[in-house]
């Protein structure tokens, strides 16, 4: 009765218990027998089915009568070699060699990181983008790369998906050998919210090279490059592709934002290159680089600092694939794009009609338009079925130069406003998310300093407190703990450091660090963690990958690892039934390792009894299964 037990206990309920939490309530030990896996997926879907997805039971569901996915036809026999043979052959600087020989403009499609981060709230799983891997493999052969993990995507795949991130890795990896897998890092936050040990961050380097990384896009969210060196040199180490980036902020061209003038990314483009950088990464997190600027920009990077430039930029204004175009005219070497139906808005450009926009002139991207149009078809169907995280954001908006804010941040912002009942505010939200900006020395805004301007500018339209009474050391406040951290200097420093009033403000006197942040931070025992770890799982055996998804992330990691006990392989369904469970009559079947399917009908759902349990009845490979769950509606 384990299961039963734990799906009653309250802590349960909230989401929030780990298997510390099964190991000091020892009541729900009751029942100890080892639950095959049919068992326990069937008792997930019973799950979902009588009780909802804590995710999607209060949204928007998918249309009625979507279109299945199809997953595109094989263009040619096998795939073509790609950017990834050209790394394992010639190692990652015959690869930025290679780039600056290009006449093409080489295009990364972002639709299985940023497409759906800035889209649908990071919530695609991984068999959606599995299934269509062989496709692009074999169909677009000649894209740069597939920007397809980091960011985001690594804490929502334990936190919310139920599923191992590095197992989404791997299988792209295996299913599209021929190009390039891209990763965003966020330098010494790794793919975090906090700086980490050094060590920390050289072992989840190593590790993401061995499962499957190829290109590293590592960034810093203060622009701070001795805050990115640990994560570069690891990269170096590994010998895969670093790309060094900075992250573009401001205007070059206006007057009120000179801090952030040419000058300033054409140094940091050079301490990049010196720090050994292969490519020099433009993020353009919000979508804020005009095409006249990125004309200027492009030209003065690509002249003075000698290494090819790969933009990334948001459609959030709606000018952005202006601005890709103009890049590709200074001569910008690659550029990010979104598969159609994952492009626009807060999401990247669109890939299929900036390859169209080149067809026939001399940056022809070479990829077969008709192959990316099949893709897209895919992404269109695959779309629907998130509609429970879709935004709602119906046009594009010029109050992205106003509030700066990056476009993975966006829907995610507008969603916490929601749940503080602000929606209506939003506008107000934007104006303070502004004001707290300049409050803090107009700083760059990209995970995670976005996310303390974005915690400090809800703060203060919930309180109604002004950037005035904020600043006035007569009114006492308390700051979020993400803003009395970032002042202690804990995500390191921006250009020209934060505004002395402000620190003394949060810091109620007590003296910032200006060092990096690693350098105080003492390395972690990795053994050590790995032992106890797997003490606490009862002797589960920890493999690199879960100790270094542990090290990231302690308690989603162990969340994860209690639901996994009890629910099995679920990331192996469909997801419709992932979120919404089975109707009645309804058959589906799950692939839960090579060669083991599971074939499931569901065949009826008792009445909810006494003790307030409900009973579903399943044929699982042709024999019948039931499942009792409480009825929690
Ligand atoms: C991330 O770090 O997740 C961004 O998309 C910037």
């Amino acid at each position: 009765r384990f299961v039963e037990n734990l799906l009653k206990h309250p802590t349960f309920l909230e989401n929030s218990y780990t298997t510390k939490f099964i190991d000091t309530t020892p009541e729900l030990f009751d029942f100890k027998k080892r639950r095959d896996r049919g068992t326990k997926v069937l008792t997930y879907i019973a799950d979902i089915t009588v009780n909802g997805h804590p995710e999607a039971k209060d949204r928007p569901r998918p249309a009625e009568g979507l279109r299945a996915p199809v997953i595109p036809a094989p263009r040619a026999e096998k795939p073509a070699a790609g950017t990834r043979n050209l790394l394992d052959e010639k190692g990652p600087q015959a690869v930025a060699d290679w780039m600056k020989e290009q006449k093409q403009l080489l295009l990364t499609d972002t639709t299985m990181r940023d497409g759906h981060q800035s889209l649908l709230a990071t919530r695609m799983r991984s068999i959606d983008m599995i299934k269509v891997a062989p496709s692009y493999a074999v169909n677009l052969p000649q894209l740069f790369s597939v920007e397809a993990w980091g960011g985001a995507t690594f804490d929502v795949a334990y936190r919310f998906l139920q599923e191992c991130p590095w197992q989404r890795l791997r299988d792209l990896r295996s299913h599209m050998p021929n190009i390039m897998i891209q990763m965003l890092l966020r330098g010494s936050n790794g793919v975090g919210y906090t700086n980490y040990p050094d060590n920390v961050v050289q072992s989840f380097v190593k590790q993401a090279a061995i499962s499957g990384v190829d290109l590293f896009r590592v960034f810093d969210s203060l622009n701070w490059v001795e805050n990115m060196r640990v994560a570069m040199d690891a990269v170096l180490e590994n010998n895969k592709l670093c790309e060094g980036t900075i992250c573009y902020t401001g205007d070059i061209y206006d007057p009120n934002r000179a801090k952030y003038d040419l000058n300033y990314y054409v140094k940091m483009g050079k301490e990049l290159r010196d720090a050994g950088a292969h490519i020099l990464g433009l993020k353009d997190m919000a979508g804020l680089l005009k095409p006249a600027q990125a004309r200027v920009l492009v030209k003065a990077l690509k002249e003075e600092v000698g290494l090819p430039i790969h933009l990334h930029t948001h459609d959030t204004s709606g000018i952005s694939a202006a601005t890709v175009l103009a890049a590709s005219e200074a001569g910008v070497d690659a550029v990010d794009a979104a598969m159609d139906a994952f492009s626009g808005s807060t999401s990247q450009p669109c890939l299929g009609s900036i390859a169209e926009a080149l067809r026939n002139t001399d940056r022809d991207s070479g990829l077969d338009v008709e192959a990316i149009r099949d893709i897209s078809r895919y992404w269109e169907a695959v779309r629907g079925q998130y509609a429970a995280f879709e935004s709602g954001t119906a046009a594009p908006a010029s109050e992205v130069y106003l509030h700066e804010m990056p476009g993975g941040q966006f829907t995610n912002l507008k969603a916490q406003a929601r749940s503080m009942g602000l929606e209506e505010r939003w506008h107000e939200v934007a104006q303070t998310y502004a004001d707290v900006n300049l409050m803090f020395g107009d700083i760059p805004k990209v995970t995670p300093s976005s996310k303390v301007v974005g915690d400090m500018a809800l703060m203060m339209v919930s309180q109604g407190l002004t950037r005035k009474q904020v600043e006035d050391p007569t009114v006492d406040l308390s700051f979020p703990d993400s803003v009395i951290d970032m002042m202690r200097g804990n995500l390191g420093q921006p250009k020209g450091g934060f505004p002395a009033n402000i620190i003394e403000k949060v810091l109620k006197g007590d003296k910032p660090n200006t060092e990096r942040p690693g350098k105080h931070l003492p390395p972690v025992d990795l053994e050590e963690v790995r032992a106890k770890l797997s003490e606490e799982l009862e002797g589960f055996a920890i493999d690199d990958e879960d100790l270094n998804g542990y090290l990231m992330y302690p308690k989603v990691f162990l969340d994860y690892m209690g639901r996994h006990r009890m629910y099995g392989p679920v990331r192996t369904l469909p997801t419709k039934t992932f979120f919404y469970g089975m109707e009645q009559g309804e058959e589906i079947s799950a692939e839960i390792s090579p060669g083991k399917t599971l074939e499931i009908r569901m065949q009826a759902i008792s009445e909810t009894n006494d003790e307030g349990d409900v009973k579903v009845y399943f044929e699982l490979n042709g024999q019948p299964r039931s499942v009792t769950v409480p009825n929690r509606m």
